[in-house]
């Protein structure tokens, strides 16, 4: 792989900025001070890491409930994002949006979405309009295991497929949709079998494995962007808490939560980085302390950060947007 050690060391940061923000909303949730649902991505590192560090700026991502992991890797500020989880004034969405609705327009990140497999059609329209402008862009479009059984799975890469669209659709298969088991919720093992129906490539990898990911979605976006259309990648996986925050995970038997927490990607990492004397213990060091001090920054932001007015209830609104086409 062309992969030179700075870009891999970036890598690292992006997987670790992700487990550091995740662990703290963790905390802050079960302190009661992060309101509504959360759906952490810890455990899923690797997979957003590896896709998003193979597009570029101005590549397209669409997300998922769960999709903290997602808009990290995008690019996506972290104090911006803590503050919307905190429901205040400076958040993403002014607070009035959460988890599950954070998008940032700047970045190519087209929203988390709380609504199962809607982020797949999203990335069809933003696949068809950047081979309408010719802009040479690329969609990742993220999404779970579960949302395979719904129709808009099928719909979007069949139209990705027929129009060949620069999509990249990635499957995180994390074992469960909810508290239900792939074993119960299909009657296949992988997803990426799927991909036959459309006449597009399915590939397997190891979700945890942050050179595999990146290797397969090299090659995906790279035949995207040359006009030959879609892959489907599925990415196996395992998410280290629950469905939800607050979920007690009573479905999840203990050995296999063992086996995947050995599986870990961030350990696996760093012990990489370290094998191949990328970086030394002493530099590994001075990178986790500037990201703990990064995420250390963005809750005291949040929480430094004005709760919305009463008035902006009825701010961005239907009535504004008119007013602003008008
Ligand atoms: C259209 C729709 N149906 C049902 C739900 C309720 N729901 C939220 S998350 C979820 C399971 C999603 O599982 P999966 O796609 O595997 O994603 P994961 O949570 O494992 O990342 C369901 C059914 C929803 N939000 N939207
Ligand atoms: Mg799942």
């Amino acid at each position: 792989m062309d992969l030179t050690n700075e870009k891999i060391v970036e890598m690292y940061k992006v997987m670790k900025r992700i487990r550091e923000f995740e662990t703290n909303a963790s905390r802050l949730f079960a302190e009661g001070i992060i309101p509504g649902f959360v759906h952490l991505y810890l455990g899923e590192e690797a997979v957003a890491t590896g896709v998003c560090s193979s597009l570029n700026e101005d590549d397209y991502i669409t997300s998922t409930h769960r999709g903290h992991g997602h808009i990290i890797a995008k690019g996506g500020e972290t104090k911006y994002m803590m503050a919307e989880l905190f429901g205040k004034e400076t958040g993403y969405c002014k607070g009035k949006g959460g988890s599950m609705h954070i998008a940032d327009a700047t970045k190519g990140i087209l929203g988390a979405n709380g609504i199962v497999g809607a982020g797949q059609n999203i990335s069809v329209g933003a696949g068809l309009s950047a081979k309408y402008r010719k802009s040479g862009q690329v969609c990742a479009c993220f999404f779970g295991d579960g949302s395979t059984n719904q129709g808009t799975f099928h719909e979007s890469i069949n139209l990705a497929s027929i129009w060949k669209l620069p999509v990249v659709f990635v499957c995180e298969n994390n074992l469960y949709g909810i508290s239900m088991s792939q074993a119960r919720h299909q009657a296949i093992q992988d997803v990426a079998d799927r991909a036959v129906a459309y006449n597009i490539p399915g590939v397997v990898v190891d979700g945890n494995d942050i050179f595999a990911v990146y290797e397969a979605a090299t090659e995906a976006v790279a035949r995207a962007r040359s006009g030959q259309g879609p892959t489907l990648i599925e990415c196996k996986t395992y998410r280290h808490k629950g469905h939800f925050e607050g979920d007690p995970t009573t479905y999840r038997p203990s050995d296999e939560v063992q086996e995947w927490m050995a599986k870990d990607p961030l350990p696996k990492a760093v012990a990489y980085l370290l094998d191949n004397e990328i970086v030394t213990e002493e530099e590994l060091k001075k990178i986790d302390e500037e990201i703990l001090r990064e995420i250390a920054a963005a809750v005291k932001f949040a929480e430094d950060s004005p709760v919305p007015s009463l008035e902006s209830i009825v701010q961005d609104i239907y009535t504004d947007i008119v007013e602003e086409v008008r």
